[in-house]
């Protein structure tokens, strides 16, 4: 049987909906198991990943009561989630697999539907006014028969009523990489080995997925840290929409591919192995390749493949210009020779700040541009009035690296904007890129992985040159400015901080 998974708003998104009805059933039976029973709802939250203090501030730990599963069940199962890899989206695919299995295996004995499948909550689509709200059946604190819903979180802190616009907009299904070297325009992330805690993150992941984490997290709350994000209903309906978005991408085509190296397909060679408890007591362990094509995904002989429903992303994607298309646009051409999917040949330097730089509130910042590095792209750009229409190559892109961005809290979102130098107001700033530093407490934390070396992020300021260029500027730019704006004002212990800001050309 192949499973099917339907958007949660196709029938309203309420009780009356018998998938959100057993779903809130379901949920609430693996809530009442032990901690350390491996089918229960908080065994689930740990394998994405745990932190008792943080679990016990939230109401899902005590440990006056609850057993914590054995070192040896923790080391092989908990803190498994793969974040800033490009195993993100194998990983989760895997996960919500087997808490799907699960949840149907529960439903079932409690005389539910055979072919109950996850929904997913597809906040990007546009056609349904409702799309970006939080689905009502995760709203109401009772079911219809007046007991506690068990879908209601009440740590949701952030600001979903609706998810704003500008965090789920699909821009990741134009890259038509799925990795790259310096993970520009990368769709699925850098290639890793086994990754728990976050580094740099792949596009799909900064947007929409980082995002509505923190969108509904907001300060501190249960969705904006990976260590108790599982323990929210509304995360599996969140990851299922992120993973039919893998899906998407790869129907939309023109080159776009999962990797093809042993080193994705068969998962990391060191260290840990992906793998999740099933209903039955066994387990199950699985590589990227076991789980790439959804339609067909083995679990110990049994086939849970499933497919989605139709949803935003795939219209909107072919509505959509390529990069290269929408630049050779705006630059005044038909198109550039240079072909869809070429792998970048050079990438450079050309400015960095020096300093660490605190963020407290509203903060400016301008990167400066070393003259000589600035040399090839302009270059790159000067061809574009020397050649013909036919033969012009697409100019370098440019991209912005925040390095070592630390914070204590999690939740935050940051607005990066820009200002073109030649506004004397310079009250023309426009919207850069909004970023969610979703796992950045641990990240910031010395004593874990990777010393508390911080996130990494990249975003594209491309745009930016372009217009520098079409208003002949590029040759007199000494620095780029931007502007940080904390979404929310930052609590007083945030301590939010980017070590270093980088702006580097792509050559194509
Ligand atoms: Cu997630």
């Amino acid at each position: 049987m192949t499973y099917i998974r339907k958007s949660v708003w196709a029938n309203g998104g309420d009780f009356d909906d018998p998938i959100l009805f057993w779903y809130a059933k379901a949920v609430g039976a693996l809530k009442t198991k032990a901690l350390d029973d491996p089918t229960s709802w908080r065994f689930f939250a740990g394998i994405h990943g745990f932190e008792a203090e943080l679990w016990e501030g939230f109401g899902y730990y005590d440990p006056t009561v609850d057993q914590l599963p054995s070192q040896q069940v923790q080391a092989t199962y908990w803190q498994q989630c793969q974040h800033g890899t490009w195993f993100f989206v194998p990983w989760h695919r895997g996960y919500l697999v087997a808490i799907e299995s699960i949840l149907r295996t529960e439903i079932i004995n409690q005389g539910g539907p055979q072919d109950w499948s996850l929904p997913f909550w597809d906040y990007s689509d546009t056609t349904n006014p409702n799309a970006a709200y939080m689905p009502p059946a995760f709203e109401r604190t009772h079911l219809p028969d007046g007991s506690v819903n068990p879908l209601y979180v009440a740590q949701r802190y952030g600001t979903y009523h609706p998810l704003p616009a500008q965090d789920i907009t699909l821009t990741a299904l134009e890259d038509l990489q799925f990795t790259t070297p310096h993970n520009f325009k990368a769709f699925g992330g850098p290639e890793t080995s086994f990754s728990h805690s976050n580094r740099i993150f792949g596009d799909l992941e900064s947007k929409p997925h980082n995002l509505v984490h923190d969108d509904i997290g907001g300060d501190n709350g249960i969705m904006s840290d990976p260590d108790s994000a599982g323990l929210d209903p509304i995360f599996y309906l969140h990851h299922a929409n992120i993973d039919r978005l893998w899906s998407v991408w790869l129907e939309l085509g023109d080159g776009r591919s999962n990797p093809v190296d042993a080193q994705w397909l068969e998962g990391p060679v060191t260290g840990r192995k992906f793998i999740m408890p099933l209903a039955s007591g066994d387990s199950w362990q699985y590589t990227p390749q076991d789980v790439q094509n959804n339609l067909d995904i083995n679990v110990n002989g049994t086939q849970l493949g499933y497919e989605y429903t139709a949803g935003s992303g795939v219209s909107a994607a072919q509505e959509m210009l390529s990069t290269s298309e929408s630049r050779a646009k705006l630059l005044g051409f038909e198109s550039f020779k240079t072909p869809l999917n070429l792998q970048p040949v050079a990438s450079e330097l050309i400015g960095a700040t020096t300093k660490k730089l605190q963020i407290d509130g509203l903060t400016n910042v301008a990167i400066p541009l070393d003259h000589k590095m600035k040399n090839t792209l302009q270059k790159s750009f000067m061809a574009l009035e020397t050649l013909s229409d036919k033969g012009v190559s697409e100019p370098d892109r440019v991209f912005l690296k925040l390095e070592n961005v630390k914070a204590n809290r999690e939740g935050i979102i940051l607005d990066i904007y820009t200002t073109l130098a030649n506004d004397e107001n310079q009250n023309n700033t426009s919207l850069v890129e909004s970023i969610g530093l979703f796992g950045i407490r641990k990240a910031s934390n010395a004593k874990e992985e990777h010393g508390g070396a911080g996130l990494n992020i990249i975003v594209d300021i491309t745009n930016y040159f372009d217009e520098l260029h079409l208003n002949k500027q590029i040759a007199d730019t000494n620095a780029f400015p931007i502007s940080f704006v904390p979404r929310q004002p930052l609590a007083s212990d945030a301590d939010l901080s980017i070590g270093q800001i980088s702006v580097y050309r792509e050559g194509l």
